[in-house]
């Protein structure tokens, strides 16, 4: 029986478990990165295990979301990441030099090897072959210090692409057809793997977004092939000795296919507040918007900017409407320099930002109140523009640029005939602003530069016999991480102080939640489906932690914050009857009695509301690694007991 290319990567690199799908592996990791804003944390925790050097092929901290220096705290950070780096032998991305998942796409990833990252949208290196995982700050720090990275084994998805996209129509209507088809849970425990003829058809960059987005869907991850096209963007990066081919074995056995013909595919968006919110333009009409962002790691190659400085080049951009880019890496900004493109989006009145995260990640250019933003960026959950009543439509660059030319939403179909837009067959490659670590004999007299925004992150203590808690709060489908811990220009400069920042913890839902779970000491949150969607952020996790959450109860979990939950040392669970959940109320008090041992026994764990008087049964699936790391308290004393 043939394999899949998932299969291939995953087998070539497994250490512990075996390819069985849905039970626990472990497999070696090639590479990392971190960005900024879980950095921080992911090199204090790093810092925590002793390792002197990294072991890992190749590591790089990249700085680009917490760019905006209002005070001290963004730039202390950056110069801990830089001296951590320096010193322990990772690679550093200085600010300016772009976003971390597109910079690492140029410069570092290579077809067939395993990268952790601590950013949800790592999986964009599936673009050019690789298995790309994002994961919690805590694993990548485990994963530098060559220690394996466990995930469940997952299913494995066939996307099969046929056909062509039409001209105007992108590869961003490619990954909002998967979502609009699956979901935002969608992808939970599986492997998107993209193949079929139409796979031809798609540039590197093109590809990229589509594995970028599938972190919307809750994937482990997304790939494709790596193939002729790969080498020639590898090669156009100075990089071709990096190639191999790879794709999946023609025989392969996948769990489940998904057909897409691409001809067939329109322009579309995601309406608010979910990526999954999938519309055509004609569905939603011609509707007046105020605000254009154009750029993320979703949607700021070169072939991207070159396509808007076209469609803007020689008009203005409308009156009502503000419109911004951010090229997504220095390579990006200066080539657009360089050819004149630049000087086409300044002249029809563009706002160029620094190639940073920025808007996306609420990073300035917030909506007026109530106002419409088209951003090509892959998230649009609530209050994450940094305006609570913002309305954010996800959208392909053509799609947003012809609309901040007419203040509406206008499908790009209307400009008629497209140009070939093609890959430069040479890329500017400068990696001047990537500084390598300093060789092993120096790199004792390295000193770490530690500002005062760096906090020691909170400590856990090993399970207790029994958990008597109050449910602190009560949510429910969806939530995502930037409900549990929202990001913007005035919080993410508190990464890493999880005292400060657990202040603003649920605050999108419930601005009292601080108080009352300090208040109460410990306590039980509810959550429906899919909870903790979004972010790889542990500070999800690390926040509850400090406020004294013991157990998070809910219908079900995304991937990574389950992870990351476990990490803290809170227990995750899912209710086994799911009717349960509407019978329990915010305050309720509920008892789990010997938790260890019912966890012990594999069996469903019995959960008393004592306030109402009932018992309730909730299953858990915790390997036995992740029940010793739970027993302990976390990743952390579970490392430190093993040691
Ligand atoms: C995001 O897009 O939400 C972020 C900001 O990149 C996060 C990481 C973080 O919260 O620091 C992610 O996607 O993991
Ligand atoms: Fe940065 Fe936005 Fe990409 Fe997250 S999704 S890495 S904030 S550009």
């Amino acid at each position: 029986m043939g394999l899949t290319l998932t299969e291939k990567i995953l087998s070539a690199h497994l250490v512990e478990g075996e390819m069985v799908k849905g039970t626990e592996i472990g497999i070696k990791i090639d590479q990392t990165l971190t960005q900024d804003a879980t950095g921080t944390m992911a090199y204090l925790e790093f810092e925590a295990m002793g390792v002197p050097r990294v072991k890992t092929e190749r590591s790089v901290a990249y700085i680009d979301h917490n760019t905006l220096q209002n005070g001290f705290m963004n730039m202390d950070d950056h110069r801990f990441i830089g001296s951590v780096a320096k010193k322990h032998g990772i690679y550093f991305s200085r600010p300016g030099n772009g976003i971390c998942h597109q910079v690492h796409l140029e410069r570092f990833g290579v077809p067939g090897k395993t990268l952790i990252g601590s950013d949800s949208h790592t999986p964009t290196g599936g673009g050019i072959g690789m298995i790309a995982i994002g994961a919690g700050g805590m694993d990548v720090a485990v994963a530098m210090g060559g220690g394996t990275y466990y995930i469940t084994c997952p299913k494995v998805v066939k996307v099969e692409l046929t056909g062509k996209l039409q001209p105007w129509v992108a590869a961003k209507d490619i990954i909002l057809e998967v979502l609009r088809r699956l979901s935002v849970k969608g992808g939970v425990g599986k492997v998107m793997e993209y193949c079929g003829e139409g796979v031809k058809t798609l540039s590197v960059p093109e590809r990229a977004t589509i594995t970028n987005m599938g972190a919307e869907l809750g994937a482990t991850t997304s790939i494709f092939p790596s193939d002729e096209i790969t080498r020639e963007f590898l090669k156009a990066q100075g990089r071709e000795e990096v190639y191999t081919p790879l794709a999946a074995d023609e025989d392969a056995v996948y769990d489940e296919v998904v057909e897409i013909n691409l001809s067939e595919l329109v322009p579309m968006a995601a309406c608010p507040h979910s990526p999954d919110n999938v519309k055509t333009v004609d569905e939603i009409g011609p509707m007046k918007i105020d605000q254009v962002c154009i750029g993320s790691c979703t949607n700021s190659s070169l072939m991207d900017m070159m396509k808007v400085a076209y469609i803007l080049k020689g008009k203005t951009v409308h009156p009502d409407v503000s419109l911004s880019i951010a090229p997504g890496s220095k390579q990006v900004l200066s080539m657009l320099a360089e050819n004149g493109a630049l000087a086409d989006m300044l002249e029809a009145g563009a706002r160029v930002l620094e190639s940073a995260c920025g808007p996306c990640i609420g990073m300035g250019q917030s909506p007026n109140s109530g106002g419409i933003s088209l951003r090509t960026f892959n998230r649009n959950f609530e209050g994450r523009s940094g305006t609570a009543d913002g309305h954010i439509y996800l959208v392909s660059p053509e799609l947003a640029a012809v609309s901040a030319l007419t203040g509406v939403l206008t499908d790009p179909r209307t400009l008629g005939e497209m140009p070939d837009f093609e890959l430069p067959e040479k890329f500017l490659v400068n990696d001047n602003m990537i500084v390598p670590p300093a060789p092993e004999e120096e790199m004792d007299s390295v000193e770490i530069l530690r500002g005062p925004n760096i906090k020691p992150f909170p400590t856990s203590e090993a399970m207790p016999k029994d958990i008597d808690a109050k449910v602190s709060l009560k949510v429910g489908d969806n939530i995502t991480t930037d409900h549990i811990m929202p990001a913007g220009a005035k919080i993410l400069p508190l990464r890493s102080n999880i005292p400060e920042i657990s202040k603003y913890c649920f605050a999108v839902c419930d601005e009292s939640f601080h108080d009352r779970a300090l208040e109460m000491g410990k306590s039980i949150i509810i959550g429906g489906s899919n909870y903790g969607q979004g972010s790889s952020r542990e500070h999800a996790a690390l926040a509850p932690l400090y406020l004294g959450v013991k157990a998070v109860i809910t219908k079900s979990f995304a991937r990574i914050h389950m992870a990351n939950l476990i990490n803290a040392g809170i227990v995750p669970m899912t209710f086994a009857n799911e009717a349960d959940y509407d019978k329990i109320d915010q305050d309720d008090e509920l008892r789990i009695e010997n938790i260890a041992d019912q966890i012990a026994s594999g069996e469903n764990i019995k959960v008393t509301d004592v306030t109402k008087n009932f018992t309730f049964e909730c299953t858990v699936n915790f390997s036995e690694r992740q029940k010793e790391m739970l027993y302990a308290g976390g990743l952390l004393n579970y490392t430190k007991n093993n040691s």
